[in-house]
């Protein structure tokens, strides 16, 4: 069977990572996409990930391009094309950079690879995946923002590091946009099946909730200069995982909501059912008041950002 073909559009931070993870997992053969002036790093990058997979004896492909006509008929795209965060920047600063990106970038694999499975990255998320979807016209199901996945991995991590337990066993998720507004379910919380209210107090609780919605910017301090990038990078390799190996995987992802929650035409973090046919399902539940409260203001703030885009 010939192998799956993945084009990283974008061959920055998390791009870099997203071609090494794709590789090491054996996803497939990996085209990493830059602008022509980024050509050399990302031709570079490849070559360099080329050289590594003696000692892991995978034989994927990985390549660097700045020309579109290479990622034709790809399988999965991921998009991070773009600028990240500075301190003291909201993700909605990056709009009107990131924007015009995106309408670029969906043109032409709107053009390229007119059946593939594409997985946006760059920030804004919820406004970018909405973005990308209009300007594509591809169905919903084919078209996804990643963001819940790693808003909840954030806070699996940091109930682990409170609790001290195994953040293998840590289940949770958080959803609604990607921002300071995002909505961590800490009822459905749980360590090994035991729920994480009957564990710490709803003080460590609070904190934890409030250390997550604000942990990519606790990054972009520390680094000065952009922003977070192996995890995010793992979070959306997952996704493309879970695609590509029909694992009907349910990960909290940025999905085309059509009534789901009380959401009509958004893309917004919902529990979503990944596999070969793209995002399948969102699993819908029932909120309590506060959660479906805090949804509902989330939804406020993803609706604001996509306006600017006058899509
Ligand atoms: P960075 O290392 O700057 O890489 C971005 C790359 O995009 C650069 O190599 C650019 O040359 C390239 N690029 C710019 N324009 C184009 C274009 N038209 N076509 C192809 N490539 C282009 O950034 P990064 O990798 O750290 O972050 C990428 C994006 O992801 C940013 O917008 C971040 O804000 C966003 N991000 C999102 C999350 C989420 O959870 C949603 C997390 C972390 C970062």
């Amino acid at each position: 069977m010939a192998r799956k073909k993945i084009a990283l559009i974008g061959g920055g931070q998390i791009g870099g990572n997203l071609a090494l993870l794709a590789a090491q997992k054996e996803l497939g053969d990996v085209i990493i996409f830059d602008i022509p002036k980024a050509e050399g790093m990302v031709k570079g990058k490849a070559l360099d990930l080329m050289q590594l997979r003696p000692h892991d004896g995978y034989d994927a492909d990985i390549s660097g391009t700045s020309n579109w006509d290479d990622v034709k008929n790809a399988d999965v795209f991921i998009i991070t094309a773009g600028i990240p965060r500075k301190p003291g920047m909201n993700r909605e600063d990056l709009l009107e950079i990131n924007l015009g990106i995106m309408k670029d970038v969906a043109a032409n694999i709107k053009e390229q690879a007119p059946n593939a499975f594409v997985i946006v990255i760059s920030n804004p998320l919820d406004a970018m995946v909405y973005a990308f979807y209009k300007v594509s016209g591809f169905p919903k199901n084919r078209v996804v923002g990643m963001a819940g996945a790693l808003d909840s991995t954030r806070f699996r991590t940091f109930i682990a590091m409170e609790t001290g337990y195994s953040v293998q066993d840590v289940t949770c998720m958080v959803l609604g946009g990607h921002g300071d507004t995002m909505v961590p379910i800490s009822r459905l919380a749980t360590v090994g099946g035991v729920p994480v209210t009957d564990l710490i107090s709803s003080e460590q609780l609070k904190k934890i909730e409030d250390r997550t919605r604000v942990a990519g910017g606790e990054i972009v301090k520390l680094f000065g200069n952009g922003s977070a990038f192996y995890a995010p990078a793992q979070s959306a390799i997952e996704m493309a995982e879970a695609f590509l190996r029909d694992k009907k995987r349910v990960i909290p992802c940025a999905s085309l909501c059509e009534g789901e929650f009380g959401i009509e035409d958004y893309f917004i973090g919902v529990p979503s059912v990944i596999g070969a046919g793209g995002v399948e399902n969102i699993l819908e539940f029932a909120l309590t008041d506060k959660e479906q409260s805090e949804l509902n203001n989330t939804l406020k703030a993803v609706k604001k950002t996509v306006a600017e885009t006058d899509l």
